[in-house]
């Protein structure tokens, strides 16, 4: 071992106390540490060396057929007061769930190794950064922990001898006794059995019975969102569910922006954006795709980092026609999980670029034609890559001072009411924008679709009481007043009448985000509707783009009627919270009632 942290040798005894692995390994984060690892579990069969000439140094792992994505019902918040998890987390008694919890970490390590994981999320250097140490009988954990986070010996001479480090302890949940054969992919077999529990108040996280992304790898939602968030909120910064992307114009200058949205919504495509030829000399560049440590600083500017080194992004849809950017950082040195495996030893899945294979090898190991009638990838396969790798990642994105977030914006999959692009009135409104943001739940049935509401895009995230956080938001911008950023919210999703999408999307959304840097600089004008400020046609850059003004304005105004319908469902919405509503979220509420009964139509 390689620290004298007497706080973290002392919880190291303690845990293996309890876990009773075969040993320790302390992880120093080295390449040769990282291939040995990959040898040995190419042994053991739970990862599949692919072509070397094809995908050098890479990877294809298979999970176990039940343990294939994050599970929110077995996500915990554990706190004193019940009312500090709010209505949208599930609750449990940090006693009960601390019995529960030692039952079952007993002896859970037994005839496994048990690995130290030192990790900073954010770069070493960074004020805006903090530290954890995962402990995990994975291996397939440690090499993922190292794309996606700053990992191994250096944290810990940044570390020293303090002991403000996120303790964060997984386990697969399936011990081997002596002479039992291990499986390829160790978890619990009942999804009932497994525990992702946090406890923010001790700022720790206690993970059980899974391997697989944000159950298993404890930085990402687990410690940068949930525990994060409510760090954020009791220091005045905040943990976002954000893109961070830099626009850069012809000139040389870059507008860093923050972007929400729920999942499925295209967030790592945006934050990979390529714009339309016709966008002579701008760039799109990307500092992050999943989440944003936004802390202000002296000059009352809000600087941004990504507390991730990696992407850890669904694979299938991607393709070099949705994310260009994306096929290229895959090249090599990249983990596939649950994506098919081809006969010449490459990956493939459902909607990458050319024809279907004529034969591949399934998720799950089995023969797989384009008649078999099943998916050859898992719906949320996914790579782990590090950021490095990735062609558009901007110069700054390691910046230990963050970048300077200039606007916040919104975003949900919404067929109707819901224009193209609008900005607040104010910040307050614009916190109620992102409050009552949501997507459909299924866009299927036309005009039928209920909005699922997925505030701020935190809904699974948010580790403490959703409104506590609305009102944080809203205290933030009250603040810093003057630099505070603006707030937009996008919908790339309507629809005509037919059905048929009204708005290109993809590349062509960069015309909209031009439009967000012009307000931003002051160079347009706007014009108001019920729902914020909208553009005026002449101000969206067209070239390369014939689009009919009569469709931008179905794309950009808001019916009457679905205006207050939407006003009756964010009451119902807001009801939820009771006497934790903000008021200025109610009053924002009343306003936007009122502007729509006094519209025409
Ligand atoms: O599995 S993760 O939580 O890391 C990815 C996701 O669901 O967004
Ligand atoms: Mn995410």
């Amino acid at each position: 071992m390689n620290t004298k942290n007497v706080a973290l040798l002392k919880w190291i005894e303690e845990i293996k106390g309890i876990c009773k692995p075969k040993d320790i390994f302390w992880c120093d984060g080295s390449q040769e540490e990282h291939d040995a690892l990959c040898e040995e579990m190419v042994r053991s069969g739970t990862l599949i060396r692919l072509n070397p000439e094809k995908r050098p140094n890479s990877f294809l792992a298979r999970s176990h057929p039940s343990d294939v994505a994050r599970v929110e019902d077995r996500t915990f918040i554990c706190t004193s007061d019940e009312s500090d998890a709010g209505p949208t987390n599930n609750w449990a008694s940090i006693d009960s769930m601390k019995n529960k919890l030692s039952d079952l970490f007993d002896g859970c390590m037994r005839g496994r190794t048990m690995y130290v994981i030192p990790f900073s999320m954010g770069p070493l250097n960074s004020k805006i950064s903090h530290i954890g140490v995962q402990i995990s009988d994975s291996p397939y954990v440690v090499i993922n922990q190292r794309i996606m986070t700053r990992m191994g010996r250096e944290v810990l001479e940044v570390l020293g001898d303090r002991d403000d480090f996120i303790k964060c302890m997984h386990s697969v949940g399936m011990p081997l006794n002596e002479g039992q054969q291990d499986i390829s992919w160790p978890c619990t077999p009942d999804p009932e059995d497994k525990y992702i529990v946090h406890f923010p108040e001790e700022r720790s996280i206690w993970s059980y019975g899974s391997g697989y992304g944000g159950n298993a790898l404890l930085g990402k939602k687990c410690f940068a969102l949930r525990i994060a968030s409510k760090m954020a909120n009791e220091e005045g910064w905040l943990a976002e569910h954000m893109l961070i992307l830099g626009l850069e114009n012809p000139e040389g200058e870059t507008t860093y922006v923050g972007a929400a949205f729920p999942s499925a919504c295209g967030k790592t495509n945006l934050a990979m954006m390529m714009p339309p030829a016709s966008f002579k000399g701008w760039k799109v560049k990307t500092v992050g795709d999943d989440i944003a440590w936004i802390k202000p600083a002296k000059d009352g500017t809000f600087r941004a980092i990504n507390p991730e080194a990696g992407f850890f992004g669904v694979a299938p849809g991607t393709s070099y026609n949705t994310n260009p950017n994306a096929m290229e950082m895959l090249k090599e040195n990249s983990i596939f999980t649950n994506v098919a495996l081809t006969d010449d030893g490459d990956v493939w899945w459902e909607g990458m670029d050319g024809e279907p294979p004529d034969h591949a090898i399934d998720w799950q190991g089995n023969d797989w034609t384009p008649n078999s009638g099943g998916k050859a990838a898992h719906p949320n396969a996914r790579f782990t890559v590090p950021s490095t790798q990735c062609p558009s990642i901007d110069s700054k994105w390691e910046d230990p001072e963050g970048v300077p977030i200039e606007a916040f914006i919104f975003g949900g999959r919404l067929s109707k009411t819901f224009p193209l692009v609008y900005e607040s009135f104010n910040w307050d409104h614009g916190v109620f924008m992102a409050a009552t943001m949501g997507s459909e739940a299924t866009a299927a049935a036309l005009n039928q679709a209920a909005i699922r509401r997925d505030p701020f895009a935190m809904l699974p995230f948010c580790g403490y009481n959703m409104a506590q956080h609305w009102k944080h938001w809203l205290g933030l911008g009250h603040k810093y007043e003057k630099n505070a950023p603006k707030i937009f919210r996008v919908n790339w999703f309507r629809k005509d009448k037919e059905g048929k999408f009204l708005w290109p999307g993809f590349g062509e959304n960069m015309r909209v985000l031009k439009w967000i840097v012009d307000r931003i600089k002051q160079k347009v004008d706007a014009k108001s509707n019920s729902f914020g400020f909208v553009p005026n046609y002449e101000d969206i850059n067209w070239s390369g783009l014939e689009f009919n003004l009569d469709i931008f304005k179905d794309l950009t105004n808001v019916p009457k009627s679905e205006g207050l319908q939407e006003i009756e469902e964010v009451g119902n919405h807001f009801d939820k919270f009771g006497s934790s509503l903000p008021e200025e979220l109610e009053n924002q509420r009343k306003e936007l009632h009122q502007r729509l009964e006094q519209q025409s139509l």
